[in-house]
């Protein structure tokens, strides 16, 4: 209900909605409108009231919150059912037992911070309050094992466009899973799966981004967007039009259309055309990074002339 009256404020711009209409468009009592309003107010939402004339959004905090997003998505798979917490472990934990207990395909878990954020291989991932957007997304595509780095793209042009398109900055994708400006990570995604006898269960896609985290709060390799860009950029603003990407990226990808996801992540890439060390978690190698094959892994032509496609794994540029 919060989400519907959101929307309706949003679209009457700055005028008042009188009590009676809110309460015949959402059909529900004055009584029941005055509380949902409070509600509102309760969270950080400035409403002003006025006898005669109703009430007026004049401000709106910056928080990610299921009615905040709801209100703004227009999405067909992504983000039917959005579960936002102000803080957890894990949004990967919260949206694994939901998946186990049937959570439909598209349900969303966000927190404002996490207390066990993580990345890959038991890495952590710096999740500090008001800053971050920290979002898991279910996803149950029948797809073979193989193409699941395919997923992790699909997620890293999704976060490319909305960054590319609310800031104007050049993210780039660092293959496979980070976002780079200026060579800073600015998000990071982790895909983690449930599969019995090679059959997906489901998939659980992690999204890191950092909006207006603090620098001190980052590892020194990382960065903000806020402090990169003069535009005012906000979580919910940036993490709906992530979320859009996404549910357009993946219902092409659910059709079996790769083209877009793949020709994109190879425009973003600062990876291709580099000479790179790998490192997985059998090996590590140099080579020259030359293609991101159909399937998503990265294609290195090793020194011998031989190309290696390398599935999952950490890669440095060298010089
Ligand atoms: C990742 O791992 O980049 C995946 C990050 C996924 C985070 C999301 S948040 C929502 C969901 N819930 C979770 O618990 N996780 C997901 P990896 O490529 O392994 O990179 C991890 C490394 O990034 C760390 O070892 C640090 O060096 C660096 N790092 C940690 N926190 C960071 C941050 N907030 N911003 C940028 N870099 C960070």
């Amino acid at each position: 209900m919060e989400a519907k009256i959101l929307e309706l404020f949003r679209k009457e711009k700055s005028e008042f909605l009188s009590g009676e209409d809110l309460s015949r468009t959402l059909n529900i009592s004055r009584a029941a409108v005055w509380k949902h309003i409070e509600k509102l107010r309760q969270a950080g939402y400035q409403i002003a009231a006025q006898p005669h004339l109703g009430y007026k959004l004049e401000s709106s905090p910056d928080i990610l919150s299921d009615w905040e997003l709801l209100a703004r998505l227009n999405t067909k798979i992504i983000g039917g059912k959005i579960i936002s917490y102000q803080t957890c472990p894990s949004t990967m934990d919260v949206a694994s037992k939901l998946a186990e207990d049937r959570a439909p395909e598209g349900t969303i878990v966000t927190a404002d911070s996490q207390t066990e954020g993580r990345g890959r291989l038991g890495r952590k991932w710096q999740s500090p309050p008001e800053g971050g957007i920290y979002l898991s997304i279910i996803l149950r595509p029948d797809i073979p094992l193989g193409e699941i780095p395919l997923i992790t793209l699909l997620a890293a042009v999704a976060i490319v466009r909305a960054i590319r398109k609310s800031t104007h900055l050049e993210a780039m994708i660092k293959w496979p899973n980070d976002i780079l400006i200026n060579n800073k990570k600015i998000a990071g995604i982790l895909t983690e799966l449930k599969a019995e006898t090679d059959k997906i269960k489901f998939v659980i896609v992690g999204l890191g981004v950092n909006v207006k985290t603090s620098l001190k709060d980052l590892p020194e390799a990382a960065g903000s967007l806020e402090g990169l860009t003069d535009k005012k950029i906000t979580r919910v603003e940036i993490a709906g039009s992530i979320i859009s990407e996404f549910d357009g990226l993946y219902q092409q990808f659910v059709n079996r259309e790769f083209k877009t996801i793949l020709t994109e992540a190879k425009n973003y890439s600062i990876t291709l055309g580099s000479r790179v060390k790998v490192k997985t978690i059998e090996e590590e190698f140099e080579g020259q990074a030359v293609d991101i094959d159909e399937t998503g892994a990265l294609v290195i032509r090793l020194d011998s002339g031989f190309n290696k496609a390398v599935l999952a794994g950490d890669v440095t540029k060298v010089d």
